[in-house]
């Protein structure tokens, strides 16, 4: 991450000097120009991003092609994945982000689950997936862990956060905001002399998240998923964050759908792949789904390609009834994605191709 302290110091002294002799409206522009200036650097992309990924897979099936996403993206140098922290409170659900992760040669990758989290039905794939088994009655997709050994995410989130370079992590929350709510709870202790907010603020670089909707014409009656399942969690989080947030909401993914079709043509390079038998079991095929979760991935890894518009900066309210709302008119590091017509198709074919990407070997 590269700061070019001197510009905006320089920026901000001049701004601050000009509204001495002018009004308020240039210590507004000094402020909008400072984040501006930090958003730009901010996607200066120079060397792997480092992503922490929070899902709530076997809720639904962009979860597990997000994370085929990070581990292609991975595979080309574009990211590393420290962990994958799990919000659905399943045994089931860490169990297939392993056997995805291996599938992939990352079993190493360590794997954190909620404690009291929410959701805690089995879901129509994980479960069915992991115990497919070929003709000698192996599993189609072990695991590198056994089932049930995945340690709690608050500590394992300490320990990756702890061991990073200071504001160098991208969260991906693709799921609820339970895990991280509890990391602003925890105290100092053996891993960090910080306690978890700190810890956040010192190491996250920013957030980019599958939450809310935004869109007008769904704004009034709509509940985004991610945010009502654990209220609490996603309130206090996005109204607590120290560091920038970037919400990808319920109609961009919306607006970009994965293609019954790529499910169908696009995994020919192997006999058996976890995501594609989990899409099958997820819903009757065939059938487009929204790319929700994996818009979220994209613009962690790759925020400087004008895939998406950014609004903003303002700040995000999350209502009693688990509504949110975006004021661009307010103090705050939140922004909104959005998109055209021309992103949608250009997005929806940058995933496909990206989600069902052959390994290399
Ligand atoms: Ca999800």
């Amino acid at each position: 991450m590269l700061y070019r302290t001197t510009w905006h110091h320089k920026i901000i002294v001049l701004c601050y000097l000009l509204s001495i002799y002018f009004d308020l409206s240039t210590i507004i522009t000094t402020i909008k120009c400072y984040l501006s200036l930090r958003r730009q650097n901010m996607h200066h992309i120079d060397k792997p991003v480092k992503l922490i990924l929070d899902t709530d897979m076997g809720n639904d099936i962009d979860d597990a092609l997000a994370l085929a996403m990070i581990h292609s993206l991975e595979a080309r140098g574009e990211c590393q994945l420290l962990g994958v922290m799990l919000s659905k409170d399943n045994p089931y659900a860490p169990a297939m982000v392993d056997a995805i992760n291996t599938f992939y040669h990352r079993g190493d990758v360590p794997i954190g689950m909620v404690q009291n989290g929410a959701t805690p039905q089995v879901g129509n794939f994980n479960q069915a997936v992991l115990e497919m088994t070929d003709e000698a009655g192996l599993p189609c997709f072990p695991t590198t862990h056994p089932q049930g050994s995945y340690p709690p995410a608050v500590p394992l989130l300490r320990r990756l956060l702890a061991e990073s370079e200071d504001h160098s992590v991208v969260i991906v929350p693709i799921g609820f905001s339970t895990n991280l709510h509890q990391l602003f709870d925890s105290p100092a202790d053996e891993i960090s002399e910080l306690n978890g907010k700190e810890l956040f603020t010192q190491k996250v670089s920013h957030v980019v998240m599958m939450a809310g909707c935004f869109d007008e014409e769904n704004l009034a009656h709509h509940r985004e998923y991610n945010i009502v399942k654990d209220l609490e969690a996603a309130t206090r989080f996005i109204h607590d964050s120290p560091r920038p947030i970037y919400f990808t909401g319920w109609e961009v993914g919306s607006a970009i759908k994965i293609p019954a079709r790529s499910i169908e043509q696009d995994y020919r390079w192997t006999q058996d792949h976890p995501v594609v038998e989990g899409y099958k079991r997820y819903m009757k095929m065939p059938y487009d789904r929204p790319s929700w979760d994996l818009t979220a991935v994209l613009h962690a890894v790759r925020p400087d390609r004008d895939y998406f518009q950014e609004l903003g900066p303002g700040r995000v309210t999350v209502t009693e009834d688990g509504k949110t709302l975006f004021d661009t008119n307010a103090p705050g590091e939140h922004y909104v994605l959005s998109v055209d017509h021309t992103q949608c198709q250009i997005v929806r074919e940058i995933q496909v191709e990206l989600s069902s990407q052959p390994i290399l070997r």
